[in-house]
């Protein structure tokens, strides 16, 4: 994440017409392209944060939350082992290309341009460790169960747990993209590719892949804020209500993405866009039972009135916060991503900046500002010393909050007036007048939001290794919050993986079947490919 963000304030910068890709050229290979440099920046970019730091993030937390909430160790350690080093394995593999300027295909890579199969190679095994770690977790689950054959699954588990299954349904659609389509042509062995179906094989992990970062964040919202809060999680059942909806939506409504593929009929993109508002709402029971549960937790500690209760939340420590402004930006973010959802207004702001706009308040808001929150007692925990200066922790979360309004706020704006995404508008000869003011608050909101981030960094890294270490017999545990109804008294429903998994897997068969079976046996394997670096068509 820390090389990954490197090129944030680079391409902000870059958008107001301060360029500083020539002045870094001994970084990029493709020296004095300023063009190339900036494609190969913005794929490091996309690839390292959106795709590294979310995937070994959750991976990891996730392992945690399994041992603390199942209250046991991992059935076979050795399982994530391997998972994890095969993550590793991959993360270095994909490297390779990417820093050689050989995989400047952005982080969605859709074809017909092409990488080295060295890239693609990486990134399958980062998903395939990523189900090993997961396979893990459901052994552990399954043991757990054996040994407690009444009990309910307490929630954090059931979160995490859910979220992996619904990532290994989902990632079915890349493993076929890459697998079936992309290598056999990276390798050489057929002559073309088909974009569309390449396109929708994407967008089958490409939407609910949203989800799997989101959710991780979710289970932090809901089973562990209200603790830290001082107060209780407002509603067991709904909590877990929501997460099984997103077992159940999450993954058919990807064409969502493809509004504008002339090869999806428009009947399917307008079942796919009603099933994404379905998908709102778990995200809406989340607004509600998060809130309630903080109100909760404030009027505890003495907050009255109908606001004035959130000053009563624990403002001075530095989890509690980063997870309240990444709250907070998600209301902007789900906003702006119901908009996306809508068909006709997506027409509009489709390949604009106002989507970069969306995403950072999403995946770069609710998810990082929170996976900042969460390590902020993680780190702690895992390696038994105090968090390094405190107060920095919380003004480093104000200072990314602040830079991500003022960013966010200009990236939706000017892409509504036009301007598209994904490209260095710095070098663009027909940016008009009035989207300059625009521009120049994407550079200094992601100047800001940069510096937020590197106080991050340096903070965990302080935290990690200074020398003081916690006073004997203390400890920072891992905050676990009990829930204000019984949740022995949720409805066994709740409980119970057989029906939602029936039902998500229906669901996907009647949402992409028939598109699907139409885009196979009409596939035109017809597009060579090109290499971004050199765009000469079959070069
Ligand atoms: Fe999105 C494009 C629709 C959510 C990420 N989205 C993207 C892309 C990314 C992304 C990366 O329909 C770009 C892909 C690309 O490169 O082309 N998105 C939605 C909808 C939602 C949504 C309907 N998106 C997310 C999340 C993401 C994410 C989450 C990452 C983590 N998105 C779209 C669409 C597109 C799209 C179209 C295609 C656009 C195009 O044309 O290319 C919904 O799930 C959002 C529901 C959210 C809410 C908000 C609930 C609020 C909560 C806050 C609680 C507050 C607290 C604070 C805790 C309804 C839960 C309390 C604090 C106190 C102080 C009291
Ligand atoms: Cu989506």
């Amino acid at each position: 994440m820390t090389i990954g963000s490197l090129f944030g304030p680079l391409q902000a910068l870059q958008h107001a017409g301060i360029d500083l890709y020539p002045k870094l050229d001994f970084l990029f290979i493709n020296m004095g392209d300023i063009q190339a440099a900036y494609y190969q920046g913005l794929t490091l970019h996309g690839v390292l944060n959106a795709l590294i730091w979310t995937t070994f993030f959750i991976t990891g937390f996730s392992t945690l939350v399994v041992i603390r909430s199942l209250k046991r160790n991992l059935a076979i350690p050795m399982l994530n082992r391997v998972g994890f080093w095969m993550m590793v394995v991959g993360l270095v593999v994909a490297a390779i290309p990417l820093l050689g300027d050989n995989a400047s295909v952005l982080y969605t890579f859709y074809p017909p341009m092409e990488a080295d199969s060295l890239f693609y190679i990486g990134l399958v095994l980062v998903v395939v460790g990523s189900w090993i770690e997961g396979w893990g977790f459901y052994i552990t689950l399954w043991r757990w169960r054996k040994d407690n054959p009444d009990a309910k699954t307490p929630f954090l588990a059931l979160a995490v747990i859910l979220n992996m299954v619904m990532w290994q349904i989902a990632t079915l659609g890349i493993a076929a993209e890459v697998l079936g389509l992309i290598l056999p042509w990276a390798f050489g062995w057929v002559g073309g590719i088909d974009p569309q179906l390449s396109r929708t094989f994407f967008w089958f992990t490409g939407h609910p892949l949203v989800y799997f970062w989101l959710l991780p964040a979710y289970a932090s919202w809901y089973g562990m804020l209200p603790k830290q809060a001082g107060g209780k999680l407002f509603s067991d059942s709904l909590a877990r209500l929501a997460f099984w909806l997103f077992l159940l939506l999450s993954v058919p409504l990807g064409f969502h993405h493809q509004f504008v593929d002339p090869g999806v009929p428009a009947g399917w993109k307008y079942i796919h866009s009603l099933l994404t508002f379905g998908v709102g709402f778990p995200s809406l029971l989340t607004l509600f039972t998060v809130v309630a549960s903080l109100e909760y937790a404030a009027r505890q500690r003495g907050g009255k009135g109908l606001f004035g209760w959130i000053r009563a939340l624990p403002w001075g420590d530095g989890s509690v916060t980063a997870q309240l402004l990444a709250g907070i930006l998600f209301i902007f973010g789900g906003i702006g991503g119901v908009a996306n959802a809508s068909y006709n207004v997506n027409l509009v702001l489709h390949n604009t900046t106002w989507v970069p706009g969306h995403f950072h308040l999403t995946v770069a808001s609710a998810v990082t500002l929170s996976f900042f929150g969460i390590s902020y007692w993680l780190v702690p925990h895992i390696t038994g010393k105090p968090l390094w200066r405190p107060k920095l922790a919380v003004w480093s979360s104000w200072i990314y909050f602040g830079g991500m309004l003022v960013f966010s706020n200009a990236m939706h704006t000017v892409g509504l007036l036009g301007a598209p995404r994904r490209t260095p508008l710095g070098l663009a000869p027909y940016v008009p007048a009035e989207w300059n003011g625009h521009l120049f608050r994407v550079a200094v909101g992601g100047t800001i939001m940069w510096i937020g981030l590197m106080l991050f960094v340096v903070i965990v890294a302080m935290t990690a290794f200074q020398r003081t270490r916690l006073p004997e017999g203390e400890h920072i545990d891992v905050p676990v919050a009990e829930s204000l109804d019984d949740p022995r008294n949720a409805p066994a429903w709740l409980d119970r993986w057989k029906p939602w998994l029936i039902a998500a897997v229906v669901l996907i068969i009647l949402a992409y079947g028939p598109q699907l079976i139409d885009q196979i046996f009409g596939i035109e394997l017809t597009s060579p490919g090109f290499d971004p670096a050199s765009p000469v068509p079959g070069g």
